[in-house]
């Protein structure tokens, strides 16, 4: 990571008209949520086939809601980290930036409404939006109906008849997540290829762009002639078609490259 790559991109970045970002659970790391895929990551001791699908749910809910709510109470206990200020900071700079994120810890939302607090002038304007494309495990849904709701608290696991209910019409309540095998929300999904292919760059933050439909939102910009910026101390099956690669944690590398211009 030279100093004249760096400035590169950070004028690459600034004269781009467009920007979108994806991250996955690697942008989390330096907050201390274990990634999915790398050595002691949290699949390492779960196969996602045990957990993060409908049918595992609908097999064992309450081994499905004990490893949830133990992800939960991890995630509320970290902090946003250095990466997500700097992302925060140019959403709240650039109404041309746009955020997707396959990660479900919702770190990147506590670091915006952070930013936003400490911007000197106040501001009533609404946050920009952030695409989930997996959903957010500090929310769940209803099996049944379309009750959907913030949830924070935690989860009585005991047994199935401890688990959470709906309000409205009785049945089990579920992490608002896509599993593995479901559909995503195909307004965020649409939202988030359109903002890819209409950007000049894209960086890709912290995954193993392994997971799909995902990992093709960074080839939707390459393929309207736009670059890529990978950030991951590994390669990954996106690295060849990278303009430019920093091997190195994203909590130093993105401060860097999108700190305000000078
Ligand atoms: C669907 C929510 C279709 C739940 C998640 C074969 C080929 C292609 C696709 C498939 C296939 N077989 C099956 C599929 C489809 C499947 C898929 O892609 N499987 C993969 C595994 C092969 N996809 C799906 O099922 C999707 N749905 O396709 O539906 C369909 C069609 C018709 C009808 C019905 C359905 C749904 C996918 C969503 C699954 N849900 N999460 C939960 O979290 O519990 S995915 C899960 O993986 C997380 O969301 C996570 O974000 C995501 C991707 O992982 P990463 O974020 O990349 O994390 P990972 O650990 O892998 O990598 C971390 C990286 O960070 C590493 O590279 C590491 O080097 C780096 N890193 C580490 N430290 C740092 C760092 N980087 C920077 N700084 C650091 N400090
Ligand atoms: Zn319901």
């Amino acid at each position: 990571m030279t100093p004249e790559r760096l400035q590169e991109v950070r004028e690459a970045v600034q004269e781009a008209d467009g920007v979108v970002i994806l991250t996955g659970a690697g942008v989390s790391a330096e907050s201390g949520i274990p990634t999915f895929r790398d050595p002691g990551g949290v699949w390492a001791r779960y196969r996602p086939e045990d957990l993060a699908t409908p049918g595992a749910f609908s097999r064992d809910p309450r081994t499905v809601w004990e490893w949830y709510d133990f992800r939960r109470r991890t995630v509320l206990a970290c902090t946003p980290n250095p990466g997500h200020e700097a992302i925060a900071g140019l959403l709240l700079q650039r109404s041309d930036a746009t955020l997707v994120t396959q990660n479900v810890d919702g770190l990147h939302q506590r670091a915006l409404e952070e930013a936003r607090a400490r911007e000197a002038k106040p501001n009533d304007e609404p946050l920009p939006d952030i695409l989930e494309l997996h959903g957010n495990l500090l929310r769940v849904r209803c099996t049944v109906c379309r009750m959907r709701a913030d949830h924070r608290e935690p989860i009585r696991t005991e047994g199935v008849d401890t688990l959470p209910r709906c309000p409205d019409c009785g049945a089990l309540l579920r992490p608002d997540v896509v599993w593995f095998g479901e559909m995503l929300n195909s307004a965020t999904l649409e939202a988030s290829f359109a903002a890819a292919a209409s950007a000049q760059i894209c960086l890709v933050v912290g995954t193993s762009a392994v997971v799909h439909p995902a990992a093709g939102v960074p080839v939707a910009t390459l393929q309207a002639g736009g670059d890529l910026v990978e950030v991951n101390p590994t390669t990954t099956p996106l690295s060849g078609r990278a303009r430019w690669t920093f091997r190195a944690p994203s909590g130093q590398v993105l401060p860097e490259i999108l700190a305000a211009p000078d």
